[in-house]
C-alpha cells in the first residue's frame, strides 16, 4: 500500500512518562514507526514523503490559540529557564467544572495544563514538528485519494485520537484522523466514515465533529468505566444537533473475546455502509493485540490480517493512520498485515 513517512517523528523521543508516581520509560517511542517502516520495506509496500502542507485544514480542525501555542511550546518554555532545554514539562494543574479556561495564563504550565486533558503526553523540542509531520502525512493522503489512489497508509506518529480541537492528551497534539477526513471533505467527498479501532476510544475525533452531519464517527474501544480516557466513549453518545444519529460507540469490557471484538467490527462496517460514504478514514491503533503492554484485548497477529479483509469489503476510498500500539516487537508485522490483506484480491 501507498506509505506516507517522515523521518521527523524521530525527534519526538520523550525519555520518560509518569506511572504509578515512578517515571517509566514511554509506550510511544520512536522505534514504533521505525519497525513498521522496515516491515512495510520488507514487504515490497511504496513508502514516499509527504505532498502537501496541512497548515490550512489544522485551523479548520483546531482552535487558533491551540495551534500557536503548540508551535511556540518548546521556545518559550525554553526561555522561562535556559535549564529546561532538558527538563520535560508536565501540567500540574488544569481547569476543570467552575474554573475559567478562556482567559489563557501567562505562566507556562498553567498553559499547559489548559491545553492538556491528562500529564501523560510529553512534549520535547521535536514534538510540533513530528506532529505537523504526521498531520502533512494525513492531509497528502487525502489529496493522493482525491487524486485516484484507493488506499493511502500514514505510518507516522505521536498518533492523534485522543487530541481534540484545542487540547493534547493519551501521547497525541494533532488529530490526523480529522485532519485526513476534512482534507477529503475539502476536496469535494461529501460524507467521510471515520472507524476508530485502537483500544482506546478517540475521545479527540469524536468531539470534533459530534455536532456534524458530515462525517460519522464509529469507535470500538475498551470501555471507559475502567478503561482510559474514562471521561469519553460510553453507547449513549449518539451526537448532537445536525450530528444526532453520527457517533457511534461501540464500548467493549476490558478482556473481550475476539469473536466479540470481531462482530462489533460487523455492526461498524454495516452502519458505515447504511451512511453511504464515499470514503473511509480509519485510526489503526494496534493495541487490541494480544500482547500489548497498557491494552486489554486479545487479538492475535492472524486477526489483523482478517481485519484488513473486513475494511477493503467496504469498498471505499480509504485512508489509514496509524494510532496506539505499544508491544513493539510485534508491531511491524501486525501493521503490515492489516495492509496486506486489505490489498489483497
Ligand atoms: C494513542 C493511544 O493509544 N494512547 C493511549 C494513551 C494511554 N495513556 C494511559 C497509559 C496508562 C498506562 N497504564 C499502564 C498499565 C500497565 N500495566
Ligand atoms: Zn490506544
Amino acid at each position: 500500500m501507498l506509505t506516507l513517512y517522515s523521518s521527523l517523528h524521530k525527534d519526538h523521543a520523550p525519555e520518560y512518562e509518569f506511572y504509578r508516581g515512578e517515571r517509566v520509560p514511554c509506550f510511544e517511542s520512536p522505534s514504533r514507526a521505525m519497525i513498521i517502516q522496515n516491515e512495510l520495506k520488507k514487504s515490497g509496500h511504496r513508502v514516499i514523503s509527504s505532498t502537501s502542507d496541512s497548515r490550512h485544514v489544522l485551523s479548520q480542525i483546531h482552535t487558533a490559540r491551540y495551534l500557536a501555542f503548540m508551535e511556540s511550546a518548546w521556545s518559550r518554555w525554553l526561555a522561562n529557564d535556559s535549564s529546561n532545554a532538558t527538563v520535560q514539562p508536565f501540567p500540574s494543574v488544569w481547569p476543570v467544572r467552575s474554573l475559567r479556561s478562556d482567559i489563557e495564563p501567562e505562566n507556562f504550565i498553567a498553559q499547559l495544563g489548559l491545553y492538556s486533558m491528562d500529564n501523560g503526553s510529553p512534549l520535547v523540542e521535536g514534538t510540533w514538528a513530528a506532529a505537523k509531520a504526521g498531520a502533512d502525512a494525513a492531509a497528502s493522503a487525502a489529496d493522493l485519494i482525491a487524486k485516484g489512489e484507493s488506499s493511502v497508509f500514514c505510518a507516522t506518529r505521536p498518533p492523534g485520537h485522543h487530541a481534540g480541537a484545542d487540547f493534547m492528551g493519551g501521547y497525541c497534539f494533532l488529530n490526523n484522523a480529522a485532519v485526513a477526513a476534512q482534507t477529503l471533505l475539502n476536496n469535494h467527498y461529501s460524507r467521510v466514515a471515520i472507524l476508530d479501532i485502537d483500544y482506546h476510544h478517540g475521545n479527540g475525533t469524536q468531539s470534533i465533529f459530534y455536532d456534524r452531519s458530515d462525517v460519522l464517527f464509529i469507535s470500538i474501544h475498551g470501555d471507559p468505566q475502567t478503561e482510559y480516557p474514562f471521561y469519553l466513549g460510553h453507547s449513549d453518545e449518539v451526537g448532537e444537533g445536525k450530528g444526532e444519529g453520527f457517533n457511534l460507540n461501540l464500548p467493549l469490557s476490558a478482556g473481550t473475546s475476539t469473536d466479540k471484538w470481531f462482530e462489533a467490527l460487523e455492526d461498524a462496517c454495516l452502519r458505515i455502509g447504511r451512511f453511504q460514504a464515499d470514503a473511509l478514514v480509519v485510526s489503526l491503533g494496534l493495541d487490541t493485540f494480544i500482547s500489548d503492554p497498557i491494552s486489554k484485548f486479545s487479538l492475535v497477529g492472524e486477526d489483523f490480517k482478517r481485519v484488513g479483509a473486513r475494511l477493503k469489503r467496504i469498498g471505499l476510498p480509504t485512508i489509514l493512520v496509524l494510532e496506539g500500539g505499544y508491544a513493539t516487537k510485534e508491531l511491524g508485522v501486525n501493521t503490515v498485515n492489516v495492509l496486506d490483506a486489505f490489498e489483497m484480491d
